[in-house]
């Protein structure tokens, strides 16, 4: 072991000093907070990210500014560890260690870091900074940069791209040549021409047409789709809106994802064309929902469960004519509606696992699988193959003695695989598999919708004094602590038909989120105000 020979107090007390004494824990999401608390954060992920490329005998390693579907004043930053996963969970400590020192301890516990993890600290470093369009992401940005080179590392900022971009370019660069150039366009590239592959020149099939509207969320999603078109050339025709990036005040506000998904209602600035197909990407464009509004004016959202049963239904009739024997598997969180998970395990007949909110549960719960399609309700998700099974998928598709109808199964679902981005949810690539199997269907968006009935539901957020006093198990569906808390939920959700209400601390907001669900809205919405406030008696409500 080499001790560090840096002066990193020094250095950070001079450029980027401590500034407040605020806790802040590394959690689902990274860091997040307002901007303004952030600077000094985000100068140390610059260490911690150079320490992680060490410890990964000089992998290149991904930081991420964004604070994703958060309001715009807010901030975050993110690890992406080699292989386009999130930073290892054994690191999260270390980073909120890291970020909650003083300036003067950051000596010795960098030190400490390269002791206990046994980091070569001679090796060379690597670092690749990716950010969304927040006004405070190319400040914070230069602050992570500065950390980066104040250790020693080398660092590359690819400016404004989205959180999958980032992703992806990590794993490109520190993988072979075939899983695709690592760049920008190269990610451009790898996504279209798979989707170019399968759908070739038809634009429309039977109730499918190629026509999408997409709501851009006013960040990242909107310049990249732009930039994403002439890639596309005529397969599909994306009319994009809410592409004001450039404009304070507009990122995510009345729009987006995860406005859509919350507000349960069209966003702004898109027009009303009824039962036209539309989309809306987050703000670092991780996550994707569809929604239409019909002839009579009603909303209809179509969210990560539905993209998640859409899809897994889909692999599952490839995988029969491909006739080979694969397990696929689907992973949704507590936050699934009732009906998508009484779809999935009694009409499609896959099997179906809950994790905890993050999507890191997700992920690893579904590379249990040898297909494992993840999706959160917000729409984050995406599907990954096991090794084993894209070796055989790319074997197969030369085997000449198969017959055409599963070579020509095979050769589509290998296809497929090169248009998943399986390091992480990622709403441009979710959009193109969408489109992918509603074309193969031939389906409009009423016909994805009639495949079941969302139970009506309500989500909201109670602020507590301390959301850590809240404590679940059984995937979040069950609360342990406050006493007391879950049975008054349990008799609560006992007077409502379909009744299903559960309450855990965000991981990203300092809140307490209740989450209902009912036969119908009005319900739905009184067995959620009377969680929150059980909530605020029982657990600390302010
Ligand atoms: P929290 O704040 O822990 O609920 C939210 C989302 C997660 C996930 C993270 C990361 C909901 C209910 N929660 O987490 O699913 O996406 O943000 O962005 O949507
Ligand atoms: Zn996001």
């Amino acid at each position: 072991m080499v001790a560090v020979n840096k002066n990193y107090s020094e250095v950070a007390f001079k450029l980027y000093p401590k500034k407040n004494d605020k806790v802040i824990q590394y959690g689902t999401a990274g860091f997040r907070a307002n901007a303004e608390d952030l600077d000094h954060i985000v100068f140390r992920m610059g260490f911690l990210a150079v320490l992680r490329s060490k410890k990964k005998n000089s992998s290149f390693i991904g930081l991420m500014i964004t604070a994703s579907h958060n309001p715009e004043e807010d901030n975050g930053v993110k690890l992406i560890d080699p292989y386009g996963e999130m930073l290892d969970q054994s690191w999260e400590a270390i980073a909120t260690k890291l970020a909650n020192a003083d300036d003067s301890s950051l000596d010795s516990i960098i030190n400490e870091i390269a002791v206990n993890e046994n980091i070569n600290v001679e090796l060379p470093a690597s670092v690749y900074i990716g950010e969304d369009t927040r006004p405070s992401s190319k400040r914070l940005a230069k602050a992570a940069y500065d950390g980066v080179i104040e250790s020693g590392g080398s660092c590359t900022d690819y400016g404004i791209i989205t959180t999958p971009m980032l992703h992806y370019l990590v794993k490109s660069r520190n993988t072979d040549e075939e899983y695709g150039k690592c760049s920008s366009n190269g990610y451009l590239e790898k996504l279209s021409n798979a989707f170019k592959t399968i759908r070739k020149d038809v634009y429309s099939h039977k109730n499918y047409l190629s026509e999408l509207y997409f709501d851009g969320a006013n960040g990242v999603g909107s310049i990249i789709m732009k930039e994403f078109l002439p890639f596309l050339g005529n397969t599909i025709s994306v009319k994009i809106y809410n592409d004001k990036h450039n404009e304070v005040g507009q990122l995510n506000h009345n729009c987006g994802a995860d406005f859509v998904k919350v507000q349960q209602k069209a966003p702004e600035g898109i027009p009303h064309v009824p039962n036209a197909r539309c989309v809306s990407v987050d703000g670092d464009a991780d996550r994707i929902v569809y929604y239409f509004t019909d002839e009579n004016g009603t909303f209809h959202l179509l969210d990560g469960d539905r993209i998640a049963t859409l899809i897994a239904g889909y692999l599952m009739e490839l995988i029969k004519d491909t006739g080979l024997n694969f397990n696929l598997g689907l992973v949704q969180t507590a936050y699934a509606n009732g009906s998508s998970t009484n779809y999935i395990s009694n009409s499609l007949k896959i099997p179906v696992a809950c994790v905890p909110t993050g999507v890191k549960h997700l992920h690893h719960k579904a590379t249990e699988f040898d297909i494992g399609v993840y999706f959160e309700a917000n729409g984050h998700g995406t599907v990954i193959f096991s090794d084993r099974v894209k070796e055989i998928i790319k074997k197969e598709s030369t085997n000449t003695s198969l017959d055409a109808k599963k070579l020509a199964a095979v050769k589509y679902l290998r296809a497929l695989i090169d248009l998943i981005n399986e390091t992480v949810g990622d709403a441009i690539s979710d959009m193109l598999l969408v489109e992918t199997v509603l074309h193969a269907k031939g389906w409009n968006i009423q016909d994805w919708k009639a495949t079941y009935y969302d139970l009506p539901n309500r989500q909201l957020k109670v602020t507590v004094k301390d959301r850590n006093v809240v404590k679940t198990k059984d995937a979040e569906r069950y609360c342990v602590s406050p006493p007391g808390v879950q049975d008054a939920i349990d008799k609560t959700v006992k007077k409502y038909a379909n009744g299903r209400s559960f309450i855990r601390p965000s991981g990203t907001e300092d809140v307490v989120r209740v989450y209902a669900e009912a036969s119908t809205q009005e319900d739905a919405d009184k067995l959620a105000a009377e969680v929150v406030d059980i909530v605020r008696c029982l657990a600390g409500g302010i």
